[in-house]
């Protein structure tokens, strides 16, 4: 392990320093703002230091570079991941102590980047911590928003959105460099040049914008490999200020040119919302990959000079779902309008040097863009898709049966439309998903006839996460005792967990997994009674459901389940059930009707059961508001019971179902995305697997028999009351009733199947939560969960991509 401080005196000696030099105050009269800043600095500074060694040190050994694309990139607090992953957590921890100050109170200080909605964005920040790790050249390629996603409020049970302004006391980790700025065009009209035989490209009349980059580092585990993230701002190219504006006293017409182009990096969208076909949406797309690839291209010519045939061999890009699609096309006219190399050799490059991950099926969540739209904003990209669909139209063997259908279902263009997954898939070399069914899921059917064509393209690669930040980081008490039990050597190599099996006969071993467990049960009443005022037992199971809210992961099926359990509890003396606390957290798309109205329902619910004393010795449900990676650092170490209950066949892989089967909780899920390959590995005796498998679910369909009202009629006393009770005022008390949830449900004939699989599910439910009684036998399979869990550590993904994708 490389060190950043020789001593602990050194160490303190430097940053009573750094703290001076910041806030211009003596340390002992600090807030403990000034202290977070002034020691997130001064790590800044130390890993800017290494990461230059880093990259001296790739030059010198010729490395491939791995450029990761993203728009999402929910990386969360920094300071004490870093501190772990240098190294030096616990002597800094010392060192404070001994100033008169806490570390955790000063990480506590670090605003939450919020550059992501969920899944997707988090996972990309695990990828650059295990790339880190693993000492691959990878750098993260993004946007810099200006108000990350919306902090969420609980008001009368609504979720309420309120701006996050999260670098409104600054950002210590970030470094802007204007000196690497790029100028993006948009607009204009694309005009030709004759030269010899060839026509040349430019566009002319654009209105151009400047991408500035922040640099922020990332610290691999081990401390010997730093490398970056850049994310883009968008500034006006110069300054165009109206004096004679603002001497009128209009003084937002007189920056209007700077809040044009901020705007384009102003906000995050939800990917959920429906924002489809947004303007400056699709300009954050563009300048991420414009000034991405910009930065790339920059590189590889300062390493290798012009040998584009060469740049294969030293760069990958990497393409995170289909936001960042027009690299393919951006590649194409760099590489032709500048560098003059004809279509052909051009597009060989482009399609050995990018690769592609999907990350969805659902069919509402396919990127497509109307073609006027985008033509107009980028109109020489828009022709060389032109020409990428043009040439693809023309590859079809026309003598092969069936070939107007698959050319319908792979064009680029179609119907008026830039469809943004053909295009990743045509500009690919490697198409992947996220999780084995979902893999299988692709080729089966939503990418089958590209698939047909080339199987070759297509590869999974599981999901993982990062085991630094959420078992070492999140869960100090069990991390101790893992440690304890088998060395430290499972934060470099996560398979070390394994060996943790034989203290599964270790009664002893067991008593003290459940004493870590009821700590951070404590922990996390603690931080609930402070947040909401709400008081929970940590002798109850914690029962735990924390995503984005959606229709298909079912929340709704959840909730019902627990007005499912209260009914009986007052109806029928001679039921009980272990003392439960019923955990949700998580936001819903600011558009998106429905999952608002879950999010009330499930505040509502809980506003009756919390105060019926009849239950309460039984029962509580508790709203966490406003989920975030810290506070899911919270929650994951606190559960018990992980919910997993989307409809099979509709998660693509999921992440916070390894996050809690890393922390021992025990999984109650569908056979639907990496709960499968969890059930696998931890063995389904120690898990709890219900409902629908996927085959299941699309013979449903296809039968046509499938009736709602019948399975609601089957169920009159207890889904029917549930169903009833939506309406009938008996959650009403809080914000009124539910009907558009009611109607929701039954006018698609329960589309996500929530009634279809209720039944099974709270069965599944009564069974596991009997089982709770058995404390040792609890305890074992919680261990076994964490012992089997080291598979989905990210860094064993990581491997994959650089083997099989990436060869880097
Ligand atoms: C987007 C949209 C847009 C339109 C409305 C419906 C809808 C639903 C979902 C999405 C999200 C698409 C991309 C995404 O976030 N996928 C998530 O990626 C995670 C990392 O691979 C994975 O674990 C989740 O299962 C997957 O949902």
């Amino acid at each position: 392990m490389d060190t950043i401080f020789n001593s602990k005196q050194e160490f303190i000696e430097e940053y009573r320093e750094a703290v001076r030099e910041l806030s211009g105050k003596k340390f002992e009269i600090t807030s403990d703002i000034d202290r977070f800043n002034a020691l997130a600095g001064l790590i800044a500074s130390k890993a800017r230091s290494v990461s230059a060694r880093t990259d001296d040190r790739f030059k010198k050994e010729g490395k491939k570079r791995v450029y990761y694309f993203s728009i999402e990139f929910l990386i969360g607090r920094l300071l004490d991941n870093y501190l772990i992953n240098f190294g030096i957590r616990d002597m800094v921890d010392e060192a404070l102590r001994e100033m008169g100050c806490n570390l955790d109170d000063l990480c506590r200080m670090e605003p939450d980047a919020a550059l992501g909605n969920g899944g997707l964005g988090r996972l990309a920040a695990c990828f650059l911590d295990s790339m880190a790790h693993e000492d691959i050249a990878g750098y993260g390629n993004g946007m810099r928003y200006r108000y990350g996603l919306f902090k969420q409020e609980i008001v009368d049970g609504r979720q309420v959105e309120v701006a996050d302004e999260w670098l409104s006391r600054g950002y210590p980790w970030e470094v802007r460099r204007p000196d690497k700025a790029v100028r993006i065009g948009f607009g204009g009209h694309v005009v030709g040049h004759t030269e010899g035989d060839r026509i040349f490209y430019s566009v002319e009349g654009t209105e151009d914008v400047l991408a500035v980059p922040y640099d922020i580092p990332v610290v691999g585990f081990g401390g010997k490999t730093v490398n970056k993230l850049r994310v883009w701002s968008a500034e006006p190219i110069d300054e165009h200020f109206d004096l004679e504006a603002f001497n009128r006293g209009e003084y937002a017409m007189a920056d209007a040119s700077r809040a044009d182009a901020e705007a384009i990096s102003a906000i995050l969208y939800p990917n959920d919302a429906g924002e489809h076909g947004r303007l400056l949406r699709l300009k954050q797309e563009y300048l991420f990959v414009a000034a991405g690839i910009r930065t790339a291209l920059d590189v590889f010519r300062r390493e290798h000079g012009a040998k584009w045939e060469l740049l294969p061999d030293y760069v990958a890009i990497h393409t995170n779902d289909t936001h960042p699609a027009m690299c393919g096309p951006e590649l194409m006219r760099i590489l032709m309008d500048e560098e003059k190399l004809t279509w052909e050799e051009a597009w060989d490059i482009v399609t050995k040097t990018i690769s592609y991950t999907n990350h969805t099926i659902l069919p509402e969540a396919l990127e497509k863009w109307p073609i006027a739209t985008f033509s107009k904003l980028l109109p020489r990209i828009y022709d060389i898709i032109d020409e990428i669909n043009r040439r693809w139209r023309d590859s079809f063997d026309t003598s092969q049966e069936g070939w107007q259908e698959r050319l319908r279902k792979t064009s680029v263009l179609w119907d008026g439309e830039v469809r943004m997954a053909n295009l990743s898939v045509i500009c690919s070399h490697s198409v992947n998903g996220v999780a084995k069914i979902h893999t299988d899921i692709l080729k089966r059917s939503v990418l089958n006839d590209f698939y047909a064509l080339t199987p070759e393209k297509f590869n999974n690669k599981t999901n993982g996460i990062t085991p630094r930040r959420f078992l070492a980081e999140a869960n100090p008490s069990y991390s101790k005792l893992i440690t304890e039990a088998i060395g430290p050597k499972w934060m470099d190599d996560a398979d070390e967990l394994k060996k943790l099996v034989e203290f599964e006969k270790d009664p002893s071993f067991l008593v003290r997994v459940g004493d870590s467990k009821r700590q951070n049960k404590v922990r996390l009443a603690r931080y609930v009674r402070r947040e909401t005022g709400l008081v929970i037992d940590p002798d109850s199971i914690f029962d735990v459901q924390v995503k984005r809210f959606h229709a298909y992961k079912r929340q709704l099926m959840n909730i019902m389940k627990v007005m499912d359990l209260y009914n009986r509890l007052l109806d029928d003396s001679s039921f009980s059930i272990q003392p439960t606390t019923f955990i949700f957290s998580g936001k819903a798309a600011s558009s998106y009707t429905f999952a608002k109205e879950v999010i009330r329902l499930i505040n509502s619910v809980a506003d009756v059961v919390n105060n019926d004393s009849r239950v309460n010795d039984l029962m509580k449900v508790c709203f966490i508001p406003n989920f975030r990676v810290s506070n899911a650092q919270l929650i994951y170490p606190a559960a018990e019971i992980s919910e997993q209950i989307s409809t099979a066949g509709k998660e693509a892989s999921g992440t916070s179902n390894m996050k809690l089967m890393m922390n021992g909780a025990i999984t109650l899920g569908t056979m639907d995305g990496a709960n499968i390959e969890i059930a696998q590995l931890a063995g389904e005796e120690n898990e709890k697997i219900f409902g629908l498998t996927t085959p299941e679910v699309e013979e449903l369909r296809a039968s046509g028999n499938y009736f709602a009202w019948d399975v609601v009629n089957a169920d009159r006393d207890r889904l029917g009351r549930v169903m009833s009770e939506l309406t009938d005022n008996t959650f009403a008390g809080l914000s009124g009733n539910f009907d558009s949830i009611h109607n929701e449900v039954m006018s698609n004939n329960d589309y996500d199947l929530v009634l279809k699989d209720f039944r099974s599910y709270v069965d599944a439910w009564e069974e596991l939560t009997s089982s709770y009684a058995d404390t040792r036998d609890w305890n074992r399979r919680a261990l076994h969960n964490t012992a089997m869990s080291g598979w989905f550590s990210s860094d064993r993904t990581i491997r994959e991509y650089r083997d099989e994708i990436w060869h880097a």
